[in-house]
């Protein structure tokens, strides 16, 4: 049976990988932090399959004594501060978790190795953040970065920690650097789930608005479960490389509104959306759309869900969530 190791199993991404690896028959390890993280109860009624283990991206020695136990084929890099507007607000924290616990997990790697002829396989979360004032539209492996948050700093820092280990220590570590990726388990803080959230509180009536940053910015949308799967590819080819996972498209925060608004069947957004300085950014990325050809030459990896459908998706989801809430 193969192993697969998941910091960050309680996000978004870890959630859609932990159940896409026990599908293929993987046993699937997930690293938690703290004492007595909430989380754990929610990944243990959801994931019974998934093995919790002890361990924290700041502290390796957590990290060695994790690798050590739990004896993986696979590693997947996930765990980080992944909010960038908080980022700007707990810039040590987040170099420290998002660049430097790379640094460190990729050092248990090396320390701990695996099976000598079976070599720990290393996933790293990259980030489409890290190309931020964009030198080119649109953005490939080979774009240079230009970050524009704390967040996208450590992404970048991260990013080329993972290469370097590669080529220094012939280490099976790859990049996927993801472009924005959502769905129904996305955090209420990313902004399209607080879109599709909020709309769907303001349609059953318990929300009157819908307080937003810069609806001017364009992102390349995809979805999260189709992104995890670029993940798993990665690491069953036979040599390590960074891929950018991406659908080709760019939409702008308007956009989302407005398809929000109306399947929700409010009509026109802006008589709910009022915009406030304090969810605008020190510094913005204004414009991200990702070249994934590389990922669909290689891995034979594409999107399957459209930027419709994801949307819809998420507002149908709302819906339900916050119509069950209320009737509890
Ligand atoms: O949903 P967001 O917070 O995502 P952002 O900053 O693009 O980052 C996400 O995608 C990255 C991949 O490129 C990941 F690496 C990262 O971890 C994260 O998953 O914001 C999207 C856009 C931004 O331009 C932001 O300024 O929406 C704008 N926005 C406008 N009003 C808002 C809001 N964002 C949030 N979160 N909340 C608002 O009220």
């Amino acid at each position: 049976m193969r192993k697969a190791f998941i910091t960050g199993i309680t996000g978004q991404d870890g959630r859609h990988l932990a159940e896409l690896l026990h599908s293929k028959g993987y046993k699937v390890f997930g690293m938690m932090k703290g004492q007595h993280n909430p989380r754990s109860e929610m990944i243990r009624d959801e994931f019974p399959f998934v093995e919790i283990v002890p361990g924290d991206l700041t502290d390796l020695t957590s990290l060695v004594t994790a690798l050590e136990y739990a004896q993986p084929d696979e590693f997947y890099n996930l765990g980080a501060i992944s909010f960038v507007a908080m980022s700007f607000n707990q810039a040590e924290l987040t170099a420290n978790v998002t660049g430097l616990g790379v640094l460190r997990a990729l050092e248990a790697v090396r320390i701990v190795g695996g099976a000598q002829n079976n070599p720990i396989r290393f996933y790293q979360a990259s980030s489409s953040e890290m190309f931020g004032k964009v030198r080119e539209v649109p953005q490939t492996e080979l774009t240079p970065f230009h970050p524009r948050s704390p967040y996208g700093v450590a992404k970048v820092f991260g990013h080329n920690i993972t290469m370097n280990y590669r080529e220094s220590y012939g280490l099976f570590a790859c990049s996927g650097i993801l472009f924005n990726h959502e769905g129904p388990r996305r955090g209420l803080e990313f902004v399209t789930r607080k879109i599709t959230n909020t709309a769907a509180r303001i349609k059953l009536g318990v929300e009157k608005e819908l307080v937003l940053g810069n609806i001017d910015a364009k992102r390349d949308w995809g979805y999260a479960g189709d992104y995890v799967k670029a993940m798993w590819l990665m690491l069953q080819q036979d040599e390590p490389d960074d891929y950018v996972v991406a659908t080709g498209e760019t939409h702008s925060v308007e956009e989302f509104l407005e398809i929000t608004f109306s399947k929700v069947g409010l009509g026109d957004w802006r008589q709910f959306v009022r915009q406030d300085q304090k969810f605008f950014r020190p510094a913005e990325v204004d414009l991200l759309i990702g070249d994934p050809s590389k990922a669909k030459t290689k891995l034979g990896w594409k999107p399957e869900v459209s930027f419709e459908q994801l949307v819809d998706m998420m507002v149908t989801h709302d819906l339900e969530y916050e119509s069950a809430r209320l009737n509890k």
